[in-house]
């Protein structure tokens, strides 16, 4: 079975509910407004006296979001401040998902992605003092049950509520999908409740024995500062923006403290005020880390392909379901024999003409926490009945059968993007004062004039280059899965600067 279809499948179920009528409200619209720099009370005036409802005004970058209705478009874009007006379009997340009160004990074995990275070769840097802004779908309501509490600064977790991106300090953990519990069990790790089937597939207990374990995380001493900007349709821009707009200010208000932005999703264009948001985070010393995308040859999504982000495909161990249907492969010893270990991903977006692609890590077949996934189907396509707001409960003896598993072996750039952020936080562990700041940050619609920042560079330069090549892997039913890529036949760019190991990237920071 092929994975583009897999997303295609989900895809289509999305695009059900974006038409889904919202009402019989008059067509008005929600845009995204730009302009040179900050709103000023008088031009947020002359915004609403155009036409336009103004719903969120960004403090750190030119621009507000707004619903417009459609006759009003014009009086809007004629406002001398205005320097574009967009629809406001929605961004998706790069998951595939084919798939307590005491500190549980440590995984006896490492998991695959990690021995993969060498992040046992981290030198006791663990990501300490470093913050992670996760933009994504929020958490479910039983998070507790899969993150460590401590791991998470819920003093600054919040939501931003889709369409115009309304602040909701309250909604963060009523997630629309467990997509962000994954991303962030995948950089600071979690527990492991190996009950029975755990992980969708294969025969057995995922660790060969019933019990709780503390599995590590790629930065397991970072914090995760939880934003949802997702609705389950999928993602705002304006919502997106409003939540780096909100961590740009975290950061100017906290100017010592190194803060990264994860996003675990993408869209097809760079829009003129997620640039700006952008620029002003990175400019405010805010690293971003963001997916390829899983659209394969069809190219790379935004933010990630946008030069001054650091961007991230997916690969996998080559020895993947090796011990099939026995599932316990993931805690197998990785050969220490670098990227010829590694595999590129068919679904990893390769790059197209005025997109960057930086850096490849693991994102295939991660064991992470996806509860509730039974209202996908078992392959982890969303089915008809699909409504993930009806499952954020963990399965109890009275109602296993409500969710028959809470773990799931999951694959995307998704979770690419969270192991280089992990590996990143690493890199801010040992030196705060990396950025990105010194990024070119050039004009929208010249990629030719952007170019990366100083801890990207060094990122890149510590990367392996991956040879093009064709492998044959284990698919998880046994059928082999054969992955090729920048040979014949799968000639586009794949790799960036290649494979990113931790304690080359730690080197690599003087
Ligand atoms: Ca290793
Ligand atoms: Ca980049
Ligand atoms: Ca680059």
């Amino acid at each position: 079975m092929n994975r583009g279809v897999r997303i295609f499948a989900l895809v289509a179920i999305l695009s059900t509910l974006v038409a889904f009528p919202v009402g019989a409200a008059p067509a008005a619209k929600g845009y995204l407004i730009g302009s040179a720099a900050p709103l000023t009370p008088d031009q947020v005036q002359q915004l609403q006296g155009a036409g336009a409802s103004v719903v969120h005004v960004y403090v750190n970058f030119g621009g507000a979001s707004a619903t417009i209705p459609s006759p009003k478009l014009s009086a809007v874009r004629a406002l001398p401040f205005v320097t574009s007006v967009n629809e406001d379009t929605i961004r998706q997340l790069d998951a595939i998902t084919v798939a307590p009160s005491q500190a549980p004990p440590d995984l006896p074995l490492t998991p695959y992605w990690l021995d993969l990275i060498n992040a046992e070769n981290s030198g006791g840097y663990d990501g300490s003092g470093v913050w992670v802004a996760v933009l994504d779908s929020g958490f479910y309501p039983n998070w507790r049950d899969y993150l460590d509490p401590d791991s998470i600064l819920e003093e600054y977790a919040t939501a931003f509520i889709a369409a115009n991106g309304n602040q909701n300090k309250n909604q963060w953990d009523v997630g629309s999908d467990p997509h962000m519990m994954a991303v962030a069990a995948t950089i600071v790790g979690y527990t492991f409740v190996d009950d029975t089937n755990e992980g969708g597939w294969g025969e057995g207990y995922a660790t060969g024995a019933a019990g709780t374990y503390d599995v590590p995380g790629v930065a397991s001493g970072a914090k995760i500062i939880p934003i949802k900007v997702c609705e389950p349709i999928g993602c705002f821009g304006s919502a997106i923006n409003a939540g780096v707009d909100y961590v740009t200010t975290l950061k100017k208000e906290n100017e010592d403290q190194p803060i990264v932005i994860n996003e675990s999703l993408g869209g097809g264009s760079l829009d003129a005020t997620e640039k700006a948001a952008i620029d002003a985070a990175l400019s405010a010393g805010v690293v971003m880390v963001a997916s390829a995308g899983n659209s394969g040859n069809a190219g790379m999504g935004f933010p990630g392909a946008y030069e001054p982000v650091i961007s991230t495909g997916a690969g996998g161990w080559r020895d993947q379901w090796n011990t099939l249907p026995d599932k316990t492969w993931w805690l197998d010893v990785v050969p220490e024999n670098g990227v010829d270990e590694v595999f590129v991903a068919d679904f990893s977006s390769r790059q197209l003409t005025g997109q960057y692609l930086d850096v490849v890590s693991t994102g295939r077949f991660m064991l992470l926490p996806y509860p509730c996934a039974n209202l996908y189907t078992k392959d982890g396509e969303v089915g008809a009945h699909t409504n993930v707001r009806t499952c954020a409960s963990k399965a109890t003896p009275d109602n296993a059968h409500a969710a028959p598993f809470q773990y799931l072996f999951l694959s995307g750039t998704s979770f690419s993007a969270p192991t280089i952020s992990g590996i990143v936080a690493l890199m801010l562990d040992k030196d705060g004062s990396l950025n990105n700041a010194d990024a070119a940050f050039g004009t929208l619609g010249n990629p030719a004039s952007w170019g990366p920042g100083s801890l990207e560079v060094l990122l890149e330069n510590s990367a392996t280059d991956i040879p093009g090549e064709s492998v044959v892997t284990t698919f998880r039913t046994g059928v082999p899965d054969t992955e090729c890529w920048e040979t014949t036949g799968c000639t586009l760019e794949a790799t960036g600067h290649g494979w990113v190991f931790v304690d080359d990237a730690l080197t690599a920071v003087p």
